[in-house]
C-alpha cells in the first residue's frame, strides 16, 4: 500500500461524518433561500458523474487545461534545474490530467515523488495503483486526510521544495472570501520559494457557460439531483428526484455559473434522519453550487492578496482557462 491515512481522519468515524452531512442539510433547509454545500456532491455516484461531465463535449474546462498541462512541461522541469522536489495534489480525482506533466518530468529524469492528497481514501488508492501499472518508475506517497493536516504532515517528511496543484477551477467552487482564506491556508503550510499551480476557469461567452453547465445529455442535471438521491441514501430522505429541476444560470455581478434545483410543485419531505418533514413551495429553489470565473487581473490579485508572486499564467489556444503558477513569498 503506497499510501497513508492520516490519524485525525482514521478517527473521525463514520458516523460523525454522517452527523455533519445531517447537520448540514438541516441547516440548508431550515434557511430562508434553502441551500446544500457543495462538497456533498463527492460520494461514490457524483465522482463517477463528474468523471462522465468532463468527458461531455460542452464541457470544455478538463479539454483545455489538458492541452496547457501537455505544454508546459518543459518550463516547470527547468524551475527545478537539479534540485529534487515533491509535487503534492489537492483532490487528484483519477489523475488524468496531471499524469501528462508526472510523464513529461519522468522522461526528462527530474528528481521528485508524487502525493496525491484526497478526503477519499478510494480515490488515493485507485490512482495509486494505476499510477503502479501506468507510471511503475513513479515515486508516489498517497495520502488520505484533510488537506491541510496533509500539508504539515508532508512539510515535516522532506525538506524538498514542493510544488502544490490545485487543478480543474476547483478553486472557482468556493466564493471570493472562502478561496482567499483556502489560499492562505496553503500559503501558511508552505516555505517562502515553494510554488502553487492553480487552475482557473475564465470569463468568456456566456453561451459557452450556459451550455457548459446545461449539458444535452442531463449529465449535469443528473449530478445535480443526485444530491437528493444521497440524501435518500444516507439520511432516510424521501426525494422524488422527478419532482425537482435543475437550473443552471449566469450571474454577471458574482462572475458566476449558479447551480440549482426547482422544486416543480408544491411538496413535503421526510428525512428519516433528521425526523424531520420539510415543505417545498412551487418553484421554490435550493441552491447547489458556484461556478466562478475569472479576469486574469483577478488572478494576479488574489496572488498578491494572500502572499505569492505570480511568475507565469498559461492560457489555453482559445484563452478560455488558465493555469497560474504562484511562488509563496515569505519574509525570512
Ligand atoms: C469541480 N468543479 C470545478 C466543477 C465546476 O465546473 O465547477 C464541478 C461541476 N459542476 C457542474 N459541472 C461541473
Amino acid at each position: 500500500m503506497n499510501y497513508v491515512v492520516l490519524d485525525a481522519l482514521r478517527n473521525q468515524k463514520q458516523a460523525s461524518l454522517r452527523n455533519q452531512f445531517a447537520f448540514d442539510v438541516l441547516m440548508g433547509f431550515s434557511a430562508k433561500s434553502k441551500y446544500l454545500p457543495s462538497k456533498y456532491f463527492y460520494d461514490a455516484r457524483g465522482s463517477e458523474l463528474f468523471e462522465q461531465i468532463t468527458d461531455l463535449e460542452e464541457y470544455y474546462p478538463t479539454r483545455c487545461e489538458y492541452e496547457i498541462l501537455e505544454r508546459i512541461g518543459p518550463e516547470i522541469s527547468a524551475i527545478f534545474h537539479d534540485e529534487a522536489f515533491d509535487i503534492l495534489e489537492l483532490g487528484a480525482g483519477d489523475g488524468r490530467k496531471t499524469k501528462l506533466l508526472l510523464s513529461y518530468l519522468l522522461k526528462a529524469d527530474k528528481e521528485f515523488s508524487y502525493m496525491p492528497i484526497d478526503i477519499s481514501e478510494s480515490a488515493v488508492a485507485g490512482l495509486c495503483g494505476s499510477l503502479g501499472e501506468t507510471h511503475p518508475g513513479l515515486q508516489t506517497n498517497g495520502v488520505v486526510g484533510d488537506y491541510f493536516d496533509s500539508l504539515r504532515y508532508v512539510e515535516h517528511r522532506s525538506a524538498n521544495r514542493k510544488l502544490v496543484l490545485f487543478l480543474g477551477s476547483n478553486i472557482g467552487n468556493f466564493d471570493i472570501p472562502n478561496a482567499l482564506v483556502f489560499l492562505r491556508m496553503i500559503w501558511k503550510c508552505l516555505n517562502d520559494g515553494d510554488l502553487l499551480l492553480l487552475g482557473f476557469d475564465l470569463k468568456k461567452e456566456i453561451d459557452v457557460l450556459l451550455r457548459a453547465y446545461n449539458d444535452t445529455k442531463g449529465v449535469t442535471r443528473e449530478f445535480n439531483l443526485n444530491m437528493l438521491d444521497r440524501i435518500n441514501r444516507e439520511l432516510r430522505g424521501e426525494f422524488d428526484s422527478d419532482r425537482f429541476a435543475h437550473y443552471g444560470l449566469y450571474n454577471p455581478a458574482r462572475g458566476a455559473m449558479e447551480s440549482y434545483l426547482i422544486s416543480m410543485t408544491n411538496q413535503e419531505v421526510y428525512i428519516g434522519e433528521l425526523e424531520k418533514t420539510f415543505n417545498f413551495d412551487d418553484h421554490e429553489s435550493i441552491h447547489l453550487e458556484f461556478s466562478y470565473k475569472y479576469l486574469l487581473s483577478d488572478i494576479e490579485r488574489m496572488a498578491g492578496d494572500t502572499g505569492f508572486r505570480v511568475l507565469n499564467i498559461w492560457r489555453d489556444s482559445l484563452n478560455w482557462f488558465a493555469d497560474a503558477l504562484w511562488q509563496v513569498r515569505k519574509e525570512v
